[in-house]
């Protein structure tokens, strides 16, 4: 009571005072200029991250990143914020993990709290066929380096003893494996501190700003068009999640690119109820529980593509019945928000990160329903192609020629829930 009385009067003194209007803004609202040496567009995490690494990494500075409404207004921030690194192929493997480790040291990088929680992500066997995915997917992590424990029913029970593993379950806990580096992160910061962090650096972020279409000179991309005006650049690169296509298409290029609504929804705020993002493949649910009290429940893509940010009734029912049946005490929770992004669903689940086949244009996507814990990486590497003209070693294998070799990183199986 004494806590709430001392909150509303500090409330008070705050709007006497003029409430936020004294705050300093994060960072520059700029008016876009007419050419840069490099435009990104789409003011997602990726978006933002490549603009902050190609300051920070490789001193260009003239770089306007160009947002069609709000940073963060995307899949960055609608995500259910799992990053880890539990891939199966070695080409993910070393690409993840350099992500993870980026995000253990952003806070301090970014000077900007991104609230990782390295709480562990665990994955539920319900079978026989699931122990032996299982144990062989975390034996692949082992070999590539990666932190990986399998479970028994008894320690997945000591992790989050509120499932259900009662003896007449429909769904049966056999046991799992845990990436204990694991967690989540709060996602609207990791756009936040980025795009602070770019700005300092004299980056320009320009929100409501759509691009429209493409200036060519020949075949090459020298610019883009936007109701602001067209604003010329030496080099143009997307990272606009959902409509990659729609994007790539205006500058006559077809990506192997399917868009998908992804859904998520959040409960009412209640007490420590979770100590682990538990993920359940074969039900194609998974739950967490955020910092201000809310249980996360997410599932897996709708059952056709679509670019209505909603998601499908039919989804929502399956992972709220996955829900009470795994989490009995969970069944009387209300509701409190649902939303969906698109995601841009690759055949092979891995990423694109690099040139398109118009010079000046480069691409960032691909990520599906994974790319949230990718930022860094998704950043770091861009950047150095577009900074450099090569291939970091971590993108080569994630280039769009290899759905014309055949050389794909097939990573469904470790994609986690969708995908
Ligand atoms: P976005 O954040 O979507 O940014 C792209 C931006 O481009 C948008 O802001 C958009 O407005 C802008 N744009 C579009 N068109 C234009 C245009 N014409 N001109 C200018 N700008 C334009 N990943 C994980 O790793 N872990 C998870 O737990 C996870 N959970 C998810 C749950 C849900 C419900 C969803 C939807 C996604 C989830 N993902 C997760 C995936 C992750 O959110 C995405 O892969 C990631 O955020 C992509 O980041 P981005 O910067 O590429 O895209
Ligand atoms: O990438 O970990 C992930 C994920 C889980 C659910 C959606 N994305």
């Amino acid at each position: 009571m004494k806590l709430r009385t001392s909150y509303s009067l500090w409330n008070l003194l705050n709007a006497a005072r003029g409430g936020h209007a004294d705050w300093a803004p994060a960072w520059v609202e700029a008016e876009p200029k007419s050419a840069y040496d490099v435009l990104i567009v789409g003011g997602g995490g990726h978006g933002l991250a490549t603009a902050y690494y190609l300051a920070k990494n490789h001193g260009i500075k003239n770089v306007g990143v160009l947002e069609a409404g709000w940073i963060g207004g995307g899949n960055t921030g609608r995500n259910t914020t799992i990053v880890r690194s539990n891939y199966l192929y070695p080409e993910s493997a070393r690409l993840y993990d350099f992500s993870l480790k980026l995000y253990e040291s952003l806070s301090q990088e970014l000077n900007y709290n991104i609230m990782l929680s390295q709480r562990g992500v665990m994955t539920l066997a319900h079978s026989r066929h699931d122990l032996d995915a299982q144990s062989r997917w975390a034996n692949a992590m082992r070999c590539n380096g990666i932190d990986a424990d399998l479970l028994d029913v008894h320690e997945v029970k000591s992790l989050e003893p509120r499932l259900n593993f009662s003896a007449s379950a429909r769904f049966p806990i056999l046991g799992g494996f845990i990436q204990r580096r694991a967690g989540p992160a709060r996602h609207d910061a990791v756009a936040w501190g980025y795009a602070r962090a770019a700005s300092a650096l004299g980056v320009d972020i320009v929100q409501n700003c759509p691009v429209s279409g493409f200036i060519k000179q020949g075949e090459r991309v020298v610019g883009v068009q936007t109701p602001r005006g067209p604003i010329r650049a030496d080099q143009v690169a997307l990272a606009v999640a959902g409509h990659s296509s729609v994007l790539a298409s205006m500058a006559g290029i077809e990506l192997p690119v399917t868009s998908y609504a992804l859904q998520a929804m959040v409960s009412e705020p209640v007490k420590p109820v979770l100590n682990t993002v538990t993920l359940s493949p074969s039900l194609g649910t998974y739950w967490s529980q955020s910092d201000k009290g809310e249980v996360v429940i997410g599932g897996g893509i709708d059952h056709f593509p679509s670019y209505a940010q909603r998601g499908s009734f039919d989804v929502m029912q399956q992972v709220l019945a996955a829900t009470a049946e795994m989490f009995p005490s969970l069944g009387r929770l209300r509701l409190l928000r649902q939303w969906a992004g698109i995601v841009d669903v690759v055949v092979d689940s891995s990423p694109i990160i690099g040139p398109t086949s118009a010079p000046g244009l480069s691409i960032n996507c691909g990520w599906g329903t994974g790319g949230f814990k990718a930022i860094p990486v998704g950043g770091w590497t861009l950047a150095h192609w577009l900074a450099t003209g090569r291939h970091h070693a971590l993108a080569e294998p994630f280039q769009l020629d290899r759905f014309h070799s055949g050389r794909l990183i097939d990573e469904a199986a470790a994609a986690g829930i969708a995908h």
